[in-house]
């Protein structure tokens, strides 16, 4: 399948391989549980599948945590296998994009470990950021920094003599020590990784934490309690050096015949230096989180879209659009929420969640996110309106976004837990009936509706949906990359979202609290709930042949 410059239209799905489908029965997902899968993802109708990480790994942060990034986990599989499975879907019209790591390694990387035995000023320890503690016998941390799951972002070791000994920073959990992004070996290795796995018929990278990887080797202490002064440098986010970086693995992406994509993951509040990234001799796309954080509301959402689109046109970047990844409370409970942003204090356990409506605002948006220009991601059991799993047993939570803010913040895993295919309780298909173990996550024993199966020729279901939404998106010329158009009515309707994408398809969203009209000389193409008399009903979105 050639095309160039695939990405810009593209219906990306994200397979977080743990949870999505378990062959060999020891209730972890594997490759061989994808392969078996292959058909229903074509029948999705996705372009793409984005892998999590399926590299060697402890699991200490589900595999973000790499030890070799060029061997795949045994619990997943092999490499031949990946290979078999990357051109398996090719040839099923489906690329495959593989997620590179590279701000952190895994503590069990030959490289800390040669780092740990090498002691203090040693070669290997200039890899990573070791440094001695401060106060009277170092016994304090280099500095202030804080993981982003909690507590500081130093970790004391103890030396080779059994002495404690240098700190070394890791922005996330321990088991992650950030790279020395200034040592030519670090560069140098990431672009043999690019092309190990771009030789191995991958068609992109998502690139993880993005915007991290560089830190000011002054280290100095950072003030969380003020907001960051617009223009300074940040000790450790979207420093400009790591620009570039990216140039450098855009040449390495252009090298090839075939076009390769690189998708950077940027949390970054400032649209113009996100879009910096977009430069045409950077990553060619990057995840919108604006449209993800933001509230079920037309006004905020039509500003997000807006400034979204005039962000990425400078640049000639297609924008992006997601509503869900294994970071996130999963859509329907979000948008079920009286607070329907996405924030951090959004996750707490406990909030009174109407999962009737969410799933009705989910169904809306995911039409919505389908006919905005540019590319979209999809999530694994997004297509089945899975809800954030609450009750997980904190003795089976594995997140250490969990167990590092002692349960504070009620981690990623409710949005992890296995897939439901079929059948009428726990496991849901997703180990099979041989399986030795139960899945690796506790599964709701109420989701015989949500498996795949159950909703499979329902009319009614999200699958249909999504199923449907994708056959129009792809036999539609007009939607993916290309221009749209806000449709003004003749009596202003701030509530509504209605926009035409060439000169025959329109999209209305509904998220007023009462029916409206459907514009006129229209015939609907797909809606996302029922249309009595001809009205659209509130938290509901079309999509119209217009003449
Ligand atoms: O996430 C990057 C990141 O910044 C996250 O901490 C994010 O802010 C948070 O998860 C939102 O809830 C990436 C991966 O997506 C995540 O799964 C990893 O844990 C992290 O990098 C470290 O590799």
């Amino acid at each position: 399948v050639h095309e160039p410059q695939w990405w810009r239209g593209a219906a990306i799905y994200q397979v977080y391989v743990r949870s999505f489908a378990d062959a060999g029965g020891d209730g972890v997902g594997d490759l061989a549980g994808v392969r078996g899968r292959l058909p229903y993802l074509a029948d999705l109708g996705v372009d793409a599948l984005w892998f999590t990480p399926w590299y060697s790994s402890p699991l200490a942060d589900g595999g973000y945590d790499v030890a070799d990034y060029r061997e795949i986990d045994p619990m997943f599989g092999t490499l031949a296998e990946a290979e078999k499975l990357i051109s398996e879907a090719l040839d099923l019209g489906i690329r495959t994009i593989v997620d590179i790591v590279p701000n952190h390694v895994s503590s069990a990387h030959v490289w800390f470990q040669q780092a740990l035995e090498a002691g203090p000023g040693s070669p290997e320890r200039a890899r990573f950021w070791f440094r001695p503690g401060r106060g009277e016998h170092g016994e304090l941390a280099p500095n202030n920094w804080r993981s982003q799951f909690g507590g500081s972002a130093w970790t004391r070791t103890t030396e080779p003599d059994g002495t404690p000994g240098e700190w070394y920073l890791h922005r996330f959990a321990p088991e992650q020590p950030d790279l020395n992004w200034e040592h030519p070996e670090i560069r140098q290795e990431h672009e043999d990784i690019l092309r190990f796995w771009f030789d191995r018929g991958a068609a992109g990278v998502r690139i993880d934490s993005a915007a991290e990887l560089v830190k000011d080797p002054a280290l100095p202490d950072y003030d969380y309690d003020t907001p960051h002064p617009a223009g300074e440098p940040h000790p450790y986010v979207d420093r400009d050096e790591l620009h570039d970086i990216y140039r450098s693995w855009r040449a390495v992406a252009d090298s090839y015949p075939q076009p390769r994509a690189l998708i950077g993951e940027l949390w970054l509040p400032d649209p113009l230096r996100f879009a910096q990234y977009l430069r045409p001799d950077e990553l060619h796309t990057a995840f919108n989180f604006s449209f993800l954080a933001c509230p079920w509301d037309a006004e905020a959402l039509r500003a997000v879209i807006t400034n979204t689109l005039a962000v990425h046109a400078p640049v000639d970047a297609p924008a992006t659009w997601v509503l869900a990844n294994h970071d996130i409370t999963r859509t329907a409970t979000r948008y079920g929420r009286q607070n329907t942003g996405f924030d951090f204090a959004d996750k707490a356990h406990g909030i009174p969640t109407d999962l009737v409506l969410g799933t009705r605002r989910a169904r809306a948006a995911a039409l919505l996110s389908l006919a905005l220009p540019g590319s979209v991601y999809l999530y694994q059991g997004e297509e089945l309106a899975l809800p954030e799993v609450e009750d997980i047993p904190a003795d089976r939570i594995e997140d250490p976004m969990y167990h590092r803010t002692g349960g504070t913040d009620p981690g990623r895993d409710g949005c992890r837990v296995p897939i439901p295919w079929d059948g009428e309780a726990p496991p849901y298909g997703f180990s099979p009936a041989t399986a030795v173990s139960e899945p690796w996550l506790p599964q709701p024993l109420d989701w015989a509706p949500l498996t795949a199966a159950a909703q499979d020729g329902d009319p009614d279901s999200m699958l249909t949906l999504y199923r449907r939404a994708l056959r129009v998106r792809r036999n539609e010329p007009a939607l993916g990359d290309g221009p749209m158009e806000w449709l003004e009515s003749a009596e202003p309707q701030p509530e509504v979202l209605a926009f035409r994408r060439g000169p025959h398809f329109a999209c209305v969203v509904n998220l007023s609290d009462h029916a409206v009209p459907l514009p006129e000389h229209s015939d609907v193409l797909l809606a996302c709930g029922p249309l009595p008399d001809g009205v659209l009903p509130p938290d509901t979105a079309v999509w119209l042949r217009t003449t």
